[in-house]
């Protein structure tokens, strides 16, 4: 075991934590020591219990170190890369020329650790014609992207360190962080007298039991509730109306409705008293800043994009915008969720897509379809979507359906089994990586992380692998790229006088600049780090865009996106590039008069639907099924070893034990779960934390790993051979994942 500690992230969460690691163990290709780095500007020496497994990620099981061609029998043979990236090339081109590029779809682009991947892409994409993509924020976020478009043009977080009050709406942090240093700021939160911790979950969570307020809808009416607090701030004149005055338009178009909400009526129909609800909202009101991050539970979950907005409104309407402790507009190198607008229509299903992406509960409709315009390609890129997209069972056979399906991962996933080609990409931990989860305030940094170990011989870093299918497509100049080593020989400043003349003078070349720059750039930059070339662009905008505060961050001058790209390259912990003031976020309000939109019509039929109450549920699926829920021991579909998990090596259905007694079960037992979808037998867990008629399936599980003989050994219950695709948001096409119906029998 080598001495050193070498720096580098986790890659399971958002949150990606800075970790050192001490490498080790056979060959010194294990990850055998983690800790904390403290030098990292957000988790600043943070971890949870997560990180130390992370060596099951480097050394998994299923790993791919060959690229593989699929036989008319479904088993696989290696080849070399020159024939993958040959024929992936031809079969895609020969799609693009019957068709065009707009039937090869593109899902992924990158998980919770790793988007250089996704940058890389954009290029062969742009190379391939393709137009329609998709990825895992197309069945979450959406629908508060459109949301965020059309008050704000622009994202929103919030300041949790600093708030007065929390608020989390089916979100529960304790287990899946998404905040900095998660349990760190619960427990000070909820420590301190006089800053409040409000949960809004059916599910007495880890974080509910911090809760100051914990209020506990029936599950899928958080719309009711929210409709409720909104009724109460405005009719108790809560809200702050000079601060909406100064900032807001179409509070007017808002005010007869809130005044006419039934606040007992609404009360009742998420089954919260309503001395409760008016105290949270109270305190709400009162506070002098309030942070609020709504998440699956809502987004996963019936009137999602509705909840979204009125979420927002609750926090609008009592001025929580622009100032600490409350939400903010952090700086972007790079913007995962574009402007949040929807101007285009998928080709097949007509769905909306927002940010960029067709909601991926159409996808499979998109392509098991006699639609001249159906997708009949697929690019598939470090995603498991034939596990983690809804109904399973139709995604797999609309991949069986397609032409030609390509798997960019580094293990054999559910996914790449039935890809036509495999390419086994290097792991995080073997080539230059990062993500663009930087959403701090007002210190934003970024941290591109140094590999630790080499790749084995037949793994390659996405970057590479785009490059060539983009030369394999002839869409890489060869006098361009001469020209433009050359340049980069000559030094950075002739290196940038010589790319932004050649995309003038050929702007064509802008969609393939990522494979560009690492042809180009690449070879020249210290370390190896050809990877990390694609990352010259955004510093360069970023340099354009937010100079101040890049400025303040210590980067100033006509040379300081080349410097904040050093900086990055020299950078082991992340480097901060803003350091901003909250006249920052009014600025980065992209709206048409920078104020804030109110009033979004297009929901208010939604809106109108809470006069009645919720459906009663079908009395053949008495129960509600959360299908996928974050435990101490679920990280999606990352770990695929299930002996990374210390407990639950199986997971189990969370049942309230009032339920399984009149079931006649006991902990540990297993049932047959039936929903509309399909049939699993779960072991389940008697736990007090469920509401009756609330059961709950952890999320990433039901992995197939290969064995030895060939066959393949499943643990746990994949929660998608669960759902429907059909269950979606009326707005975004989001899943209904947390609001599945479900019946449990007794197996004989
Ligand atoms: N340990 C762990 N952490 C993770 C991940 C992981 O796999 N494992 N995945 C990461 C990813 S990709 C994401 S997107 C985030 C997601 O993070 P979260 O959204 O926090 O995760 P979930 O546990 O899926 O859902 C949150 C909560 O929604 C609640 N809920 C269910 N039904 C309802 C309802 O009707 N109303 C309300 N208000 N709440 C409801 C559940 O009880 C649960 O506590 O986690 C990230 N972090
Ligand atoms: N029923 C239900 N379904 C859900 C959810 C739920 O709560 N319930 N949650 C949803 C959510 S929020 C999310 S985010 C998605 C997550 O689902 P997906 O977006 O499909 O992604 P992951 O499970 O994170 O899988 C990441 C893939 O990347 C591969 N990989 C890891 N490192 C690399 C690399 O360096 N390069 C390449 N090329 N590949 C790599 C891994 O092997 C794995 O196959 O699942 C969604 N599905
Ligand atoms: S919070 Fe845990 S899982 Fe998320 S990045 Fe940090 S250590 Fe990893
Ligand atoms: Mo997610």
């Amino acid at each position: 075991m080598s001495d050193d500690w070498k720096q580098t992230a986790c890659i399971l969460c958002e949150c990606n934590c800075g970790v050192e690691v001490q490498i080790g163990g056979d060959n010194g290709r294990h990850i055998v020591r983690t800790r904390g780095d403290e030098a990292h500007p957000a988790s600043r020496g943070y971890l949870c219990q997560k990180a130390s497994r992370l060596d099951h990620y480097q050394n998994g099981p299923d790993r791919i170190t060959q690229p593989l061609r699929r036989r008319d029998d479904g088993s696989f043979e290696p080849i070399d890369w020159d024939t993958a990236v040959r024929e992936v090339a031809a079969r895609f081109a020969a799609l693009r020329e019957r068709h065009s590029g707009a039937s090869i779809f593109y899902y992924g682009g990158g998980g919770q650790g790793n988007h250089l991947p996704g940058a890389y892409a954009a290029a062969t994409r742009r190379a391939l014609g393709s137009r329609y993509r998709s990825n895992a924020l197309a069945q979450e976020k959406t629908g508060e992207f459109w949301v965020n478009g059309r008050l704000f043009g622009n994202g929103v977080r919030a300041d949790f360190e600093h708030c007065e009050v929390a608020v989390f709406l089916g979100k529960n942090p304790w287990q899946s962080h998404g905040i900095p240093r998660a349990r760190i700021t619960l427990r000070e939160i909820a420590r301190d007298p006089a800053r409040t911790l409000i949960v809004i979950d059916p599910v007495r969570t880890e974080t509910a039991e911090l809760a100051d307020i914990h209020l506990q809808p029936r599950p899928g009416t958080d719309a009711w509730l929210l409709h409720a607090m909104l009724g109460v701030l405005w009719q108790e004149g809560l809200t702050d109306a000079d601060w909406i005055a100064a900032h807001t338009t179409g509070v007017d178009a808002l005010a007869q409705r809130l005044s006419a909400i039934p606040v007992a009526t609404a009360c009742a129909a998420c089954g919260i008293a309503e001395e409760q609800v008016r105290l949270a909202t109270r305190r709400i009101a009162a506070a002098a800043s309030v942070a609020c991050f709504e998440d699956l539970g809502v987004q996963m979950n019936r009137h999602s994009t509705l909840v979204s907005y009125l979420e927002k409104l609750l926090w609008l309407l009592t001025g929580n915008f622009a100032k600490r402790g409350a939400q903010y507009i952090p700086a972007a190198i790079q913007s995962l969720f574009g402007s949040g607008a929807s101007s285009q229509r998928s080709p097949v299903a007509g769905a909306p897509i927002i940010s960029g992406l067709v909601p991926c509960n159409v996808i499979a409709e998109e392509i098991l379809s006699d639609h001249p315009d159906r997708y009949r390609g697929m690019l598939i890129e470090s995603a498991n979507p034939a596990h983690s997209l809804a109904e399973s069972a139709r995604f797999r056979e609309a991949l069986r359906a397609l032409d030609t399906v390509v798997v960019i991962d580094v293990a054999m996933t559910e996914t790449a089994r039935l890809a036509h080609y495999v390419l086994p990409a290097a792991t995080q931990y073997e080539k230059w990586e990062a993500t663009f989860f930087n959403f701090e305030f007002p210190r934003n940094y970024f941290h591109l992380r140094r590999p630790l170990f080499a790749a084995p011989p037949g793994a390659l870093p996405e970057a590479e692998i785009h490059a060539r299918l983009v030369e394999a497509l002839d869409a890489l100049p060869h006098e361009v790229v001469k020209d433009l080593r050359a340049a980069a020989a000559r030094g950075r400043e002739s290196y940038r006088e010589a790319f932004f003349e050649t995309l003038q003078r050929e702007p064509g070349l802008a969609g393939i600049a990522p494979v560009l720059l690492y042809r180009t750039l690449g070879p020249a930059l210290p370390d190896d780090a050809a990877a990390a070339a694609v990352l010259w662009a955004p510093a360069q905008m970023f340099a354009l865009r937010e100079p101040q505060a890049l400025a303040r961050a210590g980067f100033a001058g006509s040379d300081a996106g080349d410097r904040l790209f050093d900086a990055m390259l020299a950078g082991r912990s992340g480097v901060v590039f803003a350091e901003d003031d909250f006249d920052a976020c009014w600025k980065r309000l992209a709206t048409n008069d920078g104020r804030i939109h109110l009033e979004l019509p297009e929901l208010f039929a939604d809106w109108d639907s809470l006069a009645h109450l919720p459906p009663a549920p079908d009395p053949r699926f008495p129960f509600v099924l959360s299908a996928g829920e974050r435990r101490d021991y679920t990280a999606n579909t990352i770990y695929r070893d299930p002996d990374w998990r210390r407990k639950g090596r199986e997971g189990a259905l969370r049942v309230n034990p009032r339920d399984a007694q009149s079931l006649g079960a006991e902990d540990g037992c297993v049932l047959k779960l039936i929903t509309r979808a399909g049939e699993a037998l779960v072991r389940i867990e008697c736990s007090e934390r469920m509401q009756p008629g609330h059961v709950a399936l952890p999320n990433g599980l039901g992995l197939d790993n290969q064995c030895a003989d060939g066959s393949v050994r499943r643990t746990g219950v994949a929660p998608n051979e669960l759902t429907l695709a059909r269950d979606r948001d009326a707005f975004a096409g989001t899943p209904l994942h947390k609001f599945v119906p479900a019946r449990l029998e007794r197996v004989r």
